[in-house]
């Protein structure tokens, strides 16, 4: 079991048109465009059905504007999926639509285990990242002490914790491209979650640094590598890596969808074969 790189489900969310009043840390300086907004949601999905078996998509839940941020609803760790309780009081009851259609796939795959989080667990999917055998989960303003306790149950000696000090989410300013690399974004903060979650991890595993934060958070599906357009400098290291590795990388416009502290990992849940 280790990061699905090459997955065989991606599981996303239509964006609802309530999504002007998605929740932000701060209020962005101009409006949400919702429409500018869909397009690129609807672009983003079509690059993912391209290089997955197959693309599960929900429809959008109007009652839930943050609804296309579907990450946080689920974590799947190899064949076990684990519903969230999302740490925003607004978006607790997103998960219930994401249960049903897993039970449904449950169906034609029975490896596939559901498990669930209780209160008082609070956790969102963007504060888990998994690298190799290992569960990093952020301990962040959404994601509390009680769903790290669960965690380490659900998935003995795995998990590791890490301080969020900055961000909404653990990976607000970081990601992982592979098993053995993560990338982070240049800020003292990231530096010391990096630090954490390399000393879990096998000595070849290594950090790239890049110059923005919203460039931190790419998103590796098969041989491909996405990241937000717009970063320049970002872009040549990432490009550099992406050589490296043998991955095509992209860019992907998301900034009506940064508006509402989106990145590209929170709308796709990635996970399979099971
Ligand atoms: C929220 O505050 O919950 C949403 N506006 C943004 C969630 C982004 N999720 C993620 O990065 N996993």
């Amino acid at each position: 079991m280790s990061m699905p790189t090459h997955p065989h489900y991606a599981l996303v969310r239509g964006l609802s048109n309530s999504f002007a009043h998605a929740l932000s840390m701060e209020a962005p300086e101009e409006a949400i465009d919702v429409e500018r907004a869909k397009a690129q949601h609807a672009h983003y999905t079509r690059c993912l059905a391209e290089h997955v078996a197959e693309l599960l998509e929900l429809p959008a839940e109007e009652q839930y504007p943050d609804c296309c941020f579907i990450e946080d609803t689920v974590i799947v760790v190899g064949s076990t999926a684990i519903l969230t309780r999302i740490g925003a009081p607004t978006r607790l009851g997103e998960t219930a639509s994401v249960a049903a259609a897993l039970r449904r796939l449950q169906e034609r795959e029975p490896r596939l285990s559901l498990r669930e989080l209780s209160p008082p667990a609070l956790l969102d999917g963007g504060d888990v990242l998994q690298m190799g055998e290992k569960v990093f989960v952020g301990l962040s303003q959404r994601t509390n002490q009680a769903a790290l306790e669960q965690l380490e149950a659900l998935l003995p000696g795995r998990v590791r914790a890490v301080p969020v000090a900055k961000g909404l989410h653990l990976k607000s300013l970081l990601s992982a491209v592979d098993d053995e690399t993560l990338l982070l974004a240049e800020d003292l903060a990231a530096r010391a979650m990096g630090d954490a979650i390399l000393e879990a991890l096998p000595p070849h595993a290594r950090c790239v640094v890049v110059p923005d934060q919203k460039a931190a958070n790419v998103l590796r599906v098969g041989n491909h590598l996405f990241m937000q357009e717009g970063f320049p400098q970002s872009e040549v290291l990432l490009k550099a890596l992406a050589e490296e590795k043998g991955l095509a990388l992209h860019t992907l416009c998301m900034s009506e969808l940064m508006k509402a502290d989106g990145a590209l990992t929170c709308c796709s849940v990635l996970f399979g074969p099971l």
